[in-house]
């Protein structure tokens, strides 16, 4: 029995907190008292496992684990069902008995989780007839943890991977890591930061692939691949060469070697991800060589390994002139890549992120999905609250996750959704699928604010099943992370409107970018306004925004569909959440709801505090009525988000009223 999960706090058990009373028939109870195997494996260990943790939790005592019996029983199996997917699995009731049939051992293991998921939702587990298979083949967490032992953009302590330029030697965090993520289908995860420096770079040497190996077999055990971010200047660094031009037939020699070595020590060795040419860091661009030929060459390497290569999209100019309003960071992504459509190889999958410019609140697709209809693609989000809150706001990002997958592209006609363009399915791709920032770190609740546990719940939920809505999400993590009672609908609420509540007192009409810069937390208006970045608001007395159009902006509506372009281009049919990021508008245009612009903003700002007020109230209610400890960590953060939105509030009120000089209607408080 786990004994880690078992003693640990339920801030600590997150979603997997089986210690609380469930529903069961004494029929049901009966069957769970056994169980039988088909099967030897560390996958097949770990389902077990679980299966045993949780049904001792049920009727108190540990269940038999046998070799046959008459009696009833959970019999856990690979199944001959062939309309089951990769990694799929069913579960049903044969006669006196439930079988939990996986398509591979991870089904079986993604099973057992679903089976203790319908327990512990008060499902009636007697009649149980499921089938389901996932909608994404890859289901991907990124960490962006250094070996320092910080992590880029992580906002709930150290990293669980490494301290002090070392793998960590107590490695029960990263076992409990992996059952997490595997409860929620994770098959893939990246243990090191994109920016690859200089003792990341030597994670893929002999020095550290054996420690590398230990927390991969960890991994392995629950059906998940370990990936690492690599530095493309490796052989440089590394190898001692004199160049890591990808053509270079010695470059070409030290990759493939690295990558034999790398498959002797962890078999089952996922592949790189790769940010090259992006934000200062090296790539094929200094040897006159394009992305393709970069990717290509660490994929022949991997390919006889059955590896791939992850090659992150995120490539744009960070060093324009504020002053040139014909340059557009949104574009640079497509610019970079779509020529490119074709040249990769079948090994090598683009990680575009979901918006062109880098995870606002509210932002549009990025025009590169289903622009390259033959080579793969996968998407990327970000589960660490960057610009969302940093873990100190409430922010449940599933809703907006959703939104992106749902978006129809109209690049083959209508059904061409980001979801089905992502998953392979639209253009028949061999690989596809997701993957996300992790949110995780070394605080006893992982994520910081123990409501954000809910965005990494959510994330895998929804990669494995598109189709589930958001409120959906919200309730199994709600029900499972707190049991089912009366006032859950207090928490699920507080969630559903939590990312339009952040949208409102921060950046109105998806303009984005209002924030500090560097540490991207709390307001500044022009933090940005006059930088390099190319992530500008353009605002002067008489309007703001950008305009994208093709015939009087920067060109970038022409990047999507005809239908799509002309959506965005049209201000009768544009997403009004989305106006100031394709047209620089006159203040005083009047919105759908009949208001002005900048009215608009003025309301937006006060009654985006007034809302986390009334989440505090909500959340208050709940007291004595949920656990102690994860009411406090709440109600400290709403303390925190109450002061800061005040402080977004006011800002930005000011910036404008002082910018246009027309007043608010409701003469409220402005400075
Ligand atoms: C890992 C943004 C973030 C960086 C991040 C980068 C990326 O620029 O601020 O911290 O670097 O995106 O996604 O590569």
């Amino acid at each position: 029995m786990d004994k880690v999960a078992l003693n640990k706090s339920v801030l600590y058990k997150c979603w997997l907190n089986y210690d609380r009373k469930v529903n069961l028939s004494e029929e049901s109870k009966e069957i769970i008292k056994r169980i039988l195997v088909e099967g030897e494996s560390q996958i097949i260990d770990s389902a077990v496992k679980e299966l045993k943790m949780a049904v001792q939790n049920i009727i108190g005592e540990e269940p038999k684990l046998l070799k046959r019996t008459r009696l009833p029983h959970v019999f856990l199996g690979i199944s001959t069902n062939d309309s089951l997917g990769i990694d799929g699995f069913e579960i049903k009731r044969i006669k006196k008995s439930i079988k939990i049939l996986g398509n591979n051992e991870s089904g079986i293991l993604y099973g057992v989780f679903s089976f203790i998921r319908k327990i512990y939702t008060g499902v009636d587990i007697g009649n149980i007839n499921i089938e389901d298979s996932p909608k994404n083949m890859l289901r991907m967490i990124n960490h962006w943890d250094n070996i320092s032992g910080d992590i880029e953009r992580g906002y709930a302590g150290k990293s669980i991977f490494f301290k002090d330029n070392h793998i960590v030697d107590n490695t029960e965090r990263i076992n409990e890591y992996a059952r997490l993520a595997a409860s929620i289908s994770i098959n893939g995860i990246v243990i090191n930061n994109v920016n690859v420096h200089e003792y990341e770079t030597k994670l893929i040497s002999d020095e550290y692939l054996t420690k590398v190996g230990e927390i991969a077999n960890i991994f392995t055990s629950y059906g998940i691949k370990l990936y690492l971010s690599i530095n493309f200047a490796s052989p440089i660094e590394l190898g001692g060469l004199k160049t890591a031009d990808p053509l270079d037939v010695d470059v070409k020699l030290w990759w493939k070697e690295r990558v034999k070595n790398i498959y002797k020590v962890i078999p089952n060795f996922g592949g790189f991800l790769v940010k090259a040419d992006s934000e200062f860091r090296p790539g094929p661009f200094t040897y006159g060589r394009n992305h393709a030929d970069g990717a290509n060459m660490l994929a022949e390497a991997l390919e006889p390994f059955g590896g791939i290569v992850i090659w992150r999209c995120f490539v744009y100019n960070c060093l324009l002139d504020w002053r040139d309003r014909s340059k557009d960071r949104a574009k640079a992504a497509y610019e970079n890549f779509k020529p490119l459509d074709g040249k990769f190889k079948d090994n090598v999958i683009l990680q575009v992120k979901n918006g062109p410019m880098d995870f606002q609140i509210r932002e549009p697709i990025s025009p590169l999905f289903g622009a390259m209809k033959n080579t793969n693609e996968m998407i990327e989000f970000q589960i660490t609250q960057e610009y969302t809150g940093q873990q100190k706001h409430l922010c449940y990002l599933v809703p907006l996750w959703k939104e992106v997958l749902d978006f129809d592209t109209f690049v083959e006609g209508r059904g061409s959704t980001v979801s089905n363009i992502v998953n392979g399915s639209l253009f028949e791709r061999k690989y596809g699928g997701a993957a996300a920032v992790a949110n995780i770190g070394d605080d006893e609740s992982w994520t910081g604010h123990p409501l954000a546990q809910a965005n990494f719940y959510g994330y895998g939920r929804l990669v494995w099943d598109t189709s589930l809505s958001s409120e959906e999400i919200a309730k199994e993590w709600v029900e499972l992370t707190f049991g089912i009672f009366k006032e859950e609908t207090t928490i699920i609420s507080m969630l559903a409107e939590s990312r339009d509540i952040y949208e409102e007192y921060t950046c109105p009409l998806g303009i984005g970018w209002m924030v500090n810069p560097n540490n991207h937390y709390g307001p500044s208006v022009d933090g940005y306004e006059y930088s390099r970045w190319g992530t500008y608001h353009y605002a002067d007395y008489k309007s703001l925004g950008v305009d994208r159009t093709t015939e009087t902006g920067t060109g970038y509506t022409g990047q999507y569909s005809k239908p799509i372009k002309y959506m965005f281009e049209n201000l009768q049919t544009c997403p009004e959440e989305l106006l100031l990021f394709f047209h620089n508008m006159d203040y005083k245009y009047v919105l759908k709801s009949r208001k002005t612009i900048i009215q608009h903003i003025y309301d937006t700002h006060f009654e985006g505090v007034e809302k986390v007020f009334a989440l505090k109230e909500k959340w208050i209610s709940l007291k004595g009525k949920i656990n102690e400890d994860i009411f406090n960590s709440v109600i400290e953060r709403l303390n925190i988000q109450i002061k800061d939105s005040e402080e977004w509030r006011d800002v930005v009120n000011s910036y404008f009223y002082r910018k246009t000089g027309i007043d608010d209607e409701l003469h409220r408080k402005i400075y």
